[in-house]
């Protein structure tokens, strides 16, 4: 197919900023980490415990420059981005380490540069400029509808919403669906409630009984300034196959918002954004899938398969592949593992790796060298060992956030308990067809939401000698040194 217009000015304008980018990572050597992950996957408090334990001197014995000693230093300076908010680190730490509570939810894209001094291999000083960029994941999953059709969306997110489980969920919005008309006249009030049921479908998709990760697009759930412009008011509809949108129809309006979405949402994304990353960590809360049943299990692996063909598209023309700067390591990184004892630790990250290889295969090769991890940024728990009759569980202590409710017990946030958080299966197969011990969420009533996964209050500081505090952790440092140990060799 013959590129459009569109396309090659869209080309042109990628390898100009590709260009610059280029000519100042030359004299300044220059990582710009992607942070991404669903909503609540653990993004912000990744990137404030990665800063902290950076800056700080955190317990890094797995990241080889900073165990070595050969990181001097490591310090905030401007970002390079004026038009992108600042990450707040500042108050994010100052909740986690202060206040012992989590930071705020966070809904846009947000940046900050690290800068870090350290010696070279061979005795050189050196000095490494890291950017992190944290933006929403579901931002990412838009990606794919550029190489879609208003068309071929439609027919795609409707096949996905006559499934389970989502297929109730979808009842009301597809009610309305039986009373449109494609062809018939455009009509703003059918536009308005055929997107406000879609929306509210997605919504409830993404409760935590479901689950559920794949629901482009994306700013239908965090629309931001956005909200009400026409640019957002689109749905699905019913098509014919191979039809035309007759000129003036319902079917023509709803696509031609369906390409300003894309015009004023993905792909300034794209360009400014994504195009512009050298390495990306993927935040997953896979646990929260395992939870919820196999259903959720397939449609986190159909999301990340949607991901990796995001890293793909980067890579599908041959002008930009020469001059851009590209993602050349992606990490899939399970979060909240502090949530397990660490004897499930290897089976969370062999589950995950399981999912994104199945994802992979399917995928076209990403072209990037690809990890898995499962990690706790911040470690709110501590282990012991509970006496069940004669039987010794491994458990996991730690304090609940003030309101958490187990069976009749409400927690103040002040008292410490043990759980039993069960073991993950040993063949992460059976996470799949639902036999293992991880019994569906979904299958339970809002209020029966299981004891297992209480939300626990972040941990007191840890104080080794006479060095300043440090968080508590698991295997972050395993990420860092993947992230970025080969570029400071
Ligand atoms: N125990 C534990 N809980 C975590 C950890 N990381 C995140 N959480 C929990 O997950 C919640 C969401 O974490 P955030 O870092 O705010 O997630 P996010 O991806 O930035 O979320 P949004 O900004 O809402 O998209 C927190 O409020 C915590 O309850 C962790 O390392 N350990
Ligand atoms: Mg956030």
């Amino acid at each position: 197919m013959a590129p459009r217009f569109q396309d090659i000015v869209e080309e042109a304008r990628l390898s100009a900023r590709a260009l610059l980018d280029y000519g100042e990572h030359f004299f300044n050597p220059t990582v710009r980490l992607g942070v991404t992950g669903l909503s609540r996957a653990g993004k912000t408090v990744f990137i404030t415990a990665l800063i902290h334990g950076l800056t700080r001197g955190g317990r890094f014995p797995i990241f080889e420059p900073f165990a070595t000693g050969r990181i001097a230093r490591a310090r905030l300076e401007p970002q390079p981005d004026d038009a992108v908010p600042r990450f707040d680190y500042e108050s994010h730490v100052r909740a986690l380490t202060e206040q012992r509570r989590w930071p705020n939810s966070t809904v846009d894209i947000s940046e900050l540069r690290l800068v870090i001094d350290y010696q070279r291999q061979n005795g050189a000083d050196r000095t490494l400029t890291l950017d992190i960029v944290d933006y929403p994941g579901e931002w990412l999953l838009d990606l794919p509808l550029l190489h879609k059709s208003y068309e071929q969306w439609s027919a795609e997110s409707l096949a996905l919403s006559r499934e389970r489980p989502r297929a109730p969920l979808a009842a009301p919005w597809h009610a309305q669906l039986a009373t449109l008309n494609a062809p018939a006249r455009e009509d703003e009030q059918a536009a308005l409630s055929a997107a406000r049921l879609f929306t509210e479908y997605l919504r409830a998709c993404r409760d935590e009984r479901f689950a559920m990760s794949l629901l482009p697009p994306g700013r239908f759930l965090m629309p931001g300034n956005l909200a009400g412009s026409p640019a957002l008011t689109f749905a699905p509809l019913d098509l014919p196959d191979n039809g035309v949108a007759p000129e003036g129809s319902l079917w023509a309006m709803m696509s031609r918002r369906y390409e300003a979405y894309k015009n004023v949402v993905v792909r300034p994304f794209f360009r400014d954004h994504f195009a512009r990353l050298d390495r990306q960590v993927v935040l997953v809360d896979a646990l929260a899938a395992f939870n919820s049943g196999p259903e959720a299990l397939h449609d986190l692996e159909a999301a990340l398969k949607g991901i990796l063909d995001c890293f793909r598209i980067g890579r599908s023309s041959l002008l930009s592949s020469l001059f851009r700067p590209r993602i050349d390591r992606i990490l899939f990184a399970a979060t909240k593992a502090d949530h397990l004892h660490h004897s499930s630790h290897d089976r969370l990250e062999a589950a995950l790796r399981r999912i994104v290889a199945r994802a992979a295969s399917r995928a076209e090769d990403s072209g990037a060298e690809i990890d898995v991890v499962a990690l706790a940024a911040v470690r709110a728990t501590r282990e012991a060992q509970m006496q069940r009759g004669r039987d010794k569980l491994p458990s996991i202590l730690g304090t609940p956030v003030p309101g958490e409710i187990a069976g009749d017990e409400t927690f103040d946030g002040g008292t410490e308990v043990a759980t039993f958080p069960g073991d993950l299966p040993a063949d992460a197969e059976e996470l799949f067809t639902g036999e293992a011990a991880f019994r569906g969420l979904s299958t339970a009533s809002a209020e029966k939401t299981d004891f297992r996964f209480l939300r626990f209050r972040p941990p007191q500081l840890e104080s080794v000698g006479p060095e300043s505090p440090t968080l508590p952790h698991i295997r972050l440092d395993r990420a860092l040194q993947f992230l970025l140990g080969d570029r400071l060799q």
